[in-house]
């Protein structure tokens, strides 16, 4: 096993890293900015350097300034979480020319993986279902105009360099196109420096579902089942499930070996989650590969039981899935996560500042993933994630009812959150139904004003804030 590793994240998923290194004996190295001083990533690390000031640019994503602290901590692994530094394949080439592991793929996978189109092209060849739409990227508006007639409208734009919903366009006719492809390929060149486009038949209400896997250097691979994350306003994700109500056990099955012949044959490594759109007669089409450990891993942990992040470390170490994994592998219950943010209710903006009361809730199947504290700051500089709230029942009822108590239970003052909104969220009718599309929100937030404007008198921000509020 590693010696010492050097965690190159901050806030939740670095004190999660810390937990899975401390079970398994790994000594710790956390880096920080000079806005995270205070934080319990830094306090729970055997070690900590600070690593440049507040902006993320200048100090997590840094990559000379996090080389150089795994250096001088004289470390044999990084591991990246996510976002930040986990799926820069430059960043993996570094580590790997300085002689440190980097925990997640190896950099020709992950740079496979971020151009959407290879991927895309990748899995096809390997029979994963794709949506119909252009082979390859699109090399003129002419090429796009007649993709779009022979798979017919509406279609939608994706940039190759994007994924996660950057840089996306809907066509529905002809007339539209031009403008569009203009549109897109503009703001894909702007924002990633590449304005490669590709087309893809359009679903409209899909369901966001996520198969999680776990690679090991031997070229065995599992899947550990589904997530449903149609639960989600503006690409921003806020609650996730697993399993899947809409997912049949055959065709769950059927995923999993189709997945694992894929997946071996690219050659991945270490954890990744393989995301599909389900249209509305149940099929499954390929969309995106994430090459890291993602913010809703704990759903599958709860109801698989396995550590995927101590299991990234034994993989990273060499092990193979066979002295890793249960025998068998089986899926138990339902999990619920609810992501709490540091956001104003009725704008979703971050709200940062001074939490001044703080209390967690516990018992029975409830687990709480933060670094958050009473007195803490949360910083303006970083993603507005504080806690992931994650409840574990035999069945989704149970789930549920385990949730709502959790939530009730669950204080943060002085700072504005998203518990409200979960609460009213889980008394939806539509969301204890369980059978939602990506277009939940909007339909949510839609009735919530309906009910305001039954309300004279109130101005809009007091009407929403009620609404939102607690009883
Ligand atoms: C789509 C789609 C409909 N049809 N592709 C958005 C995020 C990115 N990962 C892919 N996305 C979508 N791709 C086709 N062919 C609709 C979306 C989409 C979406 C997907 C998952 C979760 C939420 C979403 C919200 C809006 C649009």
């Amino acid at each position: 096993m590693f010696r010492k590793l050097l965690i190159a994240n901050r806030g939740e998923i670095a004190l999660r890293v810390i937990c899975a290194c401390k079970e398994l004996g790994i000594r710790t190295v956390a880096v920080y900015s000079e806005a995270d001083r205070n934080s319990l990533h830094v306090r729970f690390a055997d070690e900590a350097i600070c690593i440049g000031p507040p902006r993320s640019s200048d100090s997590y994503l840094n990559v000379p300034a996090v080389i150089s602290a795994a250096e001088i901590a004289d470390v044999d692994a990084i591991h990246p979480g996510y976002g930040l530094l986990s799926e820069n394949a430059n960043f993996a080439e570094v580590c790997r020319a300085s002689n440190i592991k980097f925990v997640g793929p190896p950099p020709e996978v992950t740079r496979l993986m971020g151009e959407k189109e290879k991927a895309r092209q990748a899995m096809k060849k390997a029979k994963v279902p794709i949506l119909p739409g252009s082979d390859g990227v699109l090399q003129s508006e002419g090429e796009a105009s007649d993709w779009a007639r022979s798979i017919g409208f509406p279609v939608i734009l994706k940039a190759s360099a994007g994924g996660g919903g950057r840089g996306m366009r809907v066509i529905r006719s002809e007339q539209e196109l031009p403008q569009l492809f203009q549109a897109a390929q503009t703001e894909a060149a702007n924002a990633f420096g590449n304005g490669d486009l590709y087309l893809e038949k359009f679903i409209e209400r899909p369901r966001h579902i996520e198969f999680q896997v776990l690679a090991d250097e031997h070229g065995n691979v599992i899947s550990l089942g589904e997530r449903e994350c149609s639960i989600q306003r503006r690409h921003q994700k806020l609650i996730e499930e697993a399993p899947s109500l809409q997912m049949m056990p055959k065709l769950r099955e059927e995923m999993g070996k189709t997945l694992r012949r894929c997946l071996s044959a690219i050659g991945y490594q270490n954890a990744g989650t393989v995301e599909f759109l389900m249209d509305e007669d149940g099929k499954l089409y390929f969309i995106e590969m994430n090459t890291r450990i993602q913010v809703e891993h704990p759903v599958t942990e709860a109801v698989t039981g396995i550590d995927l992040v101590k299991a990234q470390l034994r993989i990273a170490c060499g092990e193979p899935l066979s002295a890793i994994l249960p025998e068998p592998v089986s899926i138990s219950g339902h999990a619920i996560e609810c992501r709490i943010n540091a956001e104003h209710p009725e704008k979703f903006t971050p709200s940062a500042g001074r939490i001044t009361a703080f209390n967690v809730p516990g018992g029975n199947g409830v687990r709480v993933d933060t670094a958050q504290y009473a007195e803490g700051v949360v910083p303006p500089y970083y993603d507005s994630l504080i806690a992931k709230l994650i409840v574990h029942g035999k069945d989704r009822a149970e789930a549920m009812a385990r949730m709502s108590r959790a939530l009730e239970m669950f204080v943060v003052e002085g700072i504005h959150t998203t518990i409200p909104l979960h609460r009213r969220i889980l008394e939806d009718a539509e969301f204890r139904q369980g059978s939602f599309d990506t277009k939940f929100m909007e339909r949510f937030l839609a009735r919530f004003s309906e009910r305001s404007a039954e309300r004279p008198g109130e101005s809009e921000r007091e009407r929403r804030e009620q609404q939102l509020a607690p009883g």
